[in-house]
């Protein structure tokens, strides 16, 4: 398929369109012509100034002169990433100097089914496969050194930007790879807390991959662990991590959603979708179902879980229904964390960590509390959990039964 944009000055492909964040505006208009031609020109101005931004920030930093950074005192080690809900094999208290930890990451873009009673499903842009991409782990003071792959059959140009560093658009500036293309970034993790990390290729181009599930989670843990308000240590059993998506998902004139031959082909409705400010649909871990039924998260009575919570786009209030947030923290691991919380805030462009003990066996929801998220558009996961049922805790003292007035 050979479109013409900007006729007369240049012929290109969808391919070549779609890669190009410097081309993601035109892209719009070529996307489906008649529909980008009626968008408002606001937006598209917008959408350059934003494009601009990222052209920059990566030709300044191509054109430092710093002295090379240095490294001695560091000990290099390679975190092998897993696939959400799991974290990667890593410790709470750091032991030895700081670390250089090697990652590597790929961005995948593949046709996921985010919901099989509807047959909704996205060309998602992924890291490694999977949304929320995977969860990185290291401590306060480590190096993160990311291999940033994008395989040459890719359709799109894709970066990263890490909230948890600092300079460069967070390393979006430094990691713009075309298909066929790696780049390493290396930062230093200063601040201790969990950050949200995202593909931000530039304009329209950002929303539209955070939208399609290219974002995740780090978590910088203090290299002492983590502590409650008294400085006492707090340790857990397993790590559940969840990341809440949103998709706006375009839809035929009958109500069905539409299906797309390859990744970046529903550029041009998903725009008209997203300009909504209504997704279709707000789940975790990239599916409805994703995290319920045989995927439900597992624990036991007695075993402590910390719910890390990835919200890169939207604002997020979970719940973990018949339990609590025995400690929360909402911002860095150096403040105290919030005790006792019923319901936590996760501000969309972030991360956030709960911590709990479960108490009673049975089956909990963790669910976005606003109710309507949580019940109607897939923000719902479930742990079962095993262990000896406590009466003092709680107990049916009359089953129902009917009663005479
Ligand atoms: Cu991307």
């Amino acid at each position: 398929m050979t479109k013409l944009i900007n006729p007369g000055l240049m012929k290109t492909s969808r391919r070549n369109v779609l890669r190009g964040s410097v081309l993601a505006g035109a892209a719009a208009m070529t996307g489906a012509g008649a529909m980008a031609a009626r968008r408002p020109q606001p937006s598209l101005k917008a959408d350059a100034v934003s494009r601009n931004l990222h052209k920059a920030a990566a030709d300044g930093a191509a054109a430092s002169t710093a002295k090379p950074a240095d490294l001695s005192g560091y000990t290099r080690v390679r975190q092998e990433l897993v696939a959400p809900p799991f974290a990667p094999q890593h410790e709470q208290v750091a032991t030895g100097g700081p670390k250089i930890i090697e990652i590597t990451m790929v961005t995948e873009e593949r046709l996921m089914v985010v919901d099989e009673d509807t047959g909704a499903s996205v060309w998602a842009l992924t890291y490694n496969g999977s949304v929320p991409g995977p969860l990185i782990i290291c401590h306060e003071g480590d190096m993160v050194e990311l291999t940033l792959r994008n395989p040459a059959d890719s359709m799109m140009e894709h970066n990263i930007d890490f909230h948890a560093s600092t300079g460069a658009l967070g390393g979006g500036g430094l990691t713009h790879v075309y298909p066929g293309e790696e780049c390493v970034l290396r930062w230093k993790a200063t601040k201790p807390g969990c950050f949200t990390y995202h593909c931000a290729p530039g304009g329209a181009m950002i929303p539209y991959h955070v939208a399609h599930g290219m974002n995740g989670a780090i978590m910088v843990l203090p290299r002492d662990g983590l502590k409650d308000a008294q400085g006492n240590p707090l340790r857990y059993d397993s790590i559940a991590y969840i990341g809440e998506q949103d998709y706006y998902l375009p839809m035929d004139e009958n109500g069905d959603y539409k299906s797309y031959d390859t990744a970046g082909d529903d550029y041009a409705d998903s725009l008209d979708a997203m300009r909504t400010l209504i997704p279709t649909h707000q789940v975790f871990n990239g599916a409805v179902g994703a995290l319920t039924g045989e995927n439900a998260l597992k624990a036991k009575v007695g075993e402590t879980v910390l719910m890390v919570h990835n919200s890169c786009n939207v604002d997020s209030r979970p719940h973990l229904i018949g339990g609590h947030g025995n400690h929360v923290w909402e911002s860095s691991f150096s403040d105290a964390p919030l005790t006792g919380m019923e319901t936590w805030f996760v501000r969309g462009g972030s991360a956030a960590a709960a911590m709990y003990t479960f108490e009673q066996p049975g089956v909990y929801a963790y669910v976005n509390h606003n109710l309507i998220i949580g019940a109607m558009l897939g923000g719902t996961a479930h742990f079962v959990v095993e262990g000896a049922w406590d009466n003092t805790l709680m107990e049916q003292v009359v089953e129902p039964r009917p009663f005479e007035s």
